[in-house]
């Protein structure tokens, strides 16, 4: 959500890529995520391996300038080597077992030339966490589009975490995901603590 609000203030488009569906459906994410009519890829290992992942991926991020950004361990390398595979330099690390985190195994950022049509993919270092100070709170909420409707019925300078704010009664009637409104109200709370989620 952190990226998502940075990516919508920042005028990009954000893709959402699903990776390793291989070990756990995406079904749960994109159900939260499907109200925001973000495009979305779910990418799988047997999909790496046989080319279909990045050729989907490619219908997506051809011609374009994309910066892959995420966890340290969820498959960002992987994919810029699946994307770029004369390139295949760069090492991949394993995900500890014990704790799921995986190794920041990339330590600097990479941008690699994508086949015709052209574009570039950047492989970034997987975050720990993602700052917004340079984003206005009160923009924050444009990367909530579920939730921005509701808050007409807000006081004005509504933090949106106050009893008055009308988001509660947005979710109740059914029209977002509670899920949605807490990321918002944890994000809106800890951006000024630069604590990433
Ligand atoms: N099962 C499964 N494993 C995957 C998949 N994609 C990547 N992996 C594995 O996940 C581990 C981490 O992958 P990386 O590509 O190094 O992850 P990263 O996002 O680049 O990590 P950092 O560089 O640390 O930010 C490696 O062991 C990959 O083989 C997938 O679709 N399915
Ligand atoms: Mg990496």
């Amino acid at each position: 959500d952190r990226c998502l609000v940075a990516a919508f203030d920042g005028g990009l488009e954000p893709l959402l890529v699903l990776t390793k569906s291989d070990l756990a459906p995406p079904s749960a994410l994109l159900e939260l995520y499907g109200a925001l009519d973000i495009p979305y890829v779910v990418t799988s290992r047997d999909e790496l391996y046989h080319g279909e992942a990045a050729e989907r991926l490619r219908e997506h991020i051809g011609g374009r300038i994309t910066a892959f950004v995420g966890h340290s361990g969820v498959g960002k390398t992987t994919l810029v080597n699946a994307l770029v595979p004369e390139e295949r330099r760069r090492s991949t690390g394993v995900v500890n077992a014990v704790t799921g985190r995986g190794r920041h195994t990339t330590t600097s950022a990479l941008a690699l030339p994508l086949a015709a049509p052209g574009g570039w993919v950047i492989d970034t270092p997987g975050v720990r966490s993602f700052g917004l100070h340079h984003v206005d709170p009160s923009r924050v909420i444009n990367a909530f589009p579920d939730l921005q409707p509701g808050t007409e019925g807000c006081p004005r300078a509504c933090s949106h975490d106050e009893p008055d704010c009308a988001l509660d009664e947005w979710v109740a009637q059914g029209h977002a995901d509670p899920a949605r409104l807490y990321s918002l109200r944890r994000l809106l709370a800890t951006r000024e603590r630069r604590e990433g989620d």
